[in-house]
């Protein structure tokens, strides 16, 4: 039997076991098993590997994107530029890290770009974030980062007045607000603002509609959530996995 996973804390809400026992069923593959590995801490990470002989691959998620690298031998050209890594591939006991959020969110996002979408605004600043960063300057699209706290690098929350989203049409929440089980919560921008010119990505898949997206479509926006991009990234670590 060959082990896939996911490790990360919390993992109630996540999509990936249940994906991929589905898969596995569809195409008949019976040698593959897809675990939960919810790790309270990170430092605890290189014991998975006593523990778990047949691993062959994991996926990352919230939140140890970032903090995963220095226990990785090599990461892919993308992933070392990215910062962030959501795909491990074991190569002779090797760790390689990989990141497949970029392809995912580029992919789902792609189709839904209109002209008038000149800018945009992340939200947050984790491991999440700087695949989408990536993706929006290899799209060639300008953006503006969103934290709670303003930095070189991030405006805060508190500083988003009318102009600055009126001109950011694009407004991606790569926070974990709103996700399952904390659903009653949403990034703080000001969505009055918010009109029929806005496109709101919520890379949170579980709810379907967030108070996020819920509060855009109200004011005539188009919204869509990280399902497909749960599923183009996990296409693509499956690949990574079988290459
Ligand atoms: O990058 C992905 C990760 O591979 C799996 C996941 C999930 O299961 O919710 C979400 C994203 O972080």
């Amino acid at each position: 039997m060959k082990t896939y996973g996911l490790i990360g804390y919390p993992l109630s809400h996540s999509f990936s076991k249940g994906y991929f026992a589905e898969k596995f069923k569809k195409e008949a593959i019976a040698d593959c098993e897809y675990e939960n590995f919810p790790i309270a801490d990170i430092a605890t990470f290189p014991t998975l590997f006593h523990q778990q002989a047949n691993l062959q691959g994991l996926n990352v998620t919230i939140p140890y994107k970032e903090v995963v690298i220095p226990f990785l031998d090599d990461l892919s050209d993308a992933a070392r530029a990215i910062g962030a890594v959501n795909c491990i591939r074991l190569e002779e006991g090797r760790k390689i890290g990989y990141n497949t959020d970029v392809i995912g969110f580029t992919n789902s996002l792609k189709p839904l770009l209109k002209p008038h979408h000149t800018r945009a605004l992340v939200l947050g600043t984790g491991g999440a974030a700087k695949a989408v960063m990536y993706a929006l300057q290899q799209l060639q699209l300008p953006y503006t980062v969103v934290s709670r706290t303003a930095s070189a690098a991030a405006v805060a929350y508190t500083s988003l007045d009318k102009k600055i989203i009126e001109q950011n049409t694009l407004i991606i929440n790569t926070t974990p607000l709103g996700m399952y089980p904390n659903v009653d919560a949403q990034p703080p921008i000001p969505y009055e603002f918010i009109g029929p010119q806005h496109l709101l990505y919520d890379l949170v898949y579980n709810p379907p509609v967030t108070r996020f997206l819920q509060l855009g479509e109200e004011k005539g926006a188009a919204i869509k959530n990280g399902h497909e991009m749960l599923i183009l990234q996990a296409e693509a670590a499956w690949e990574i996995w079988n290459k």
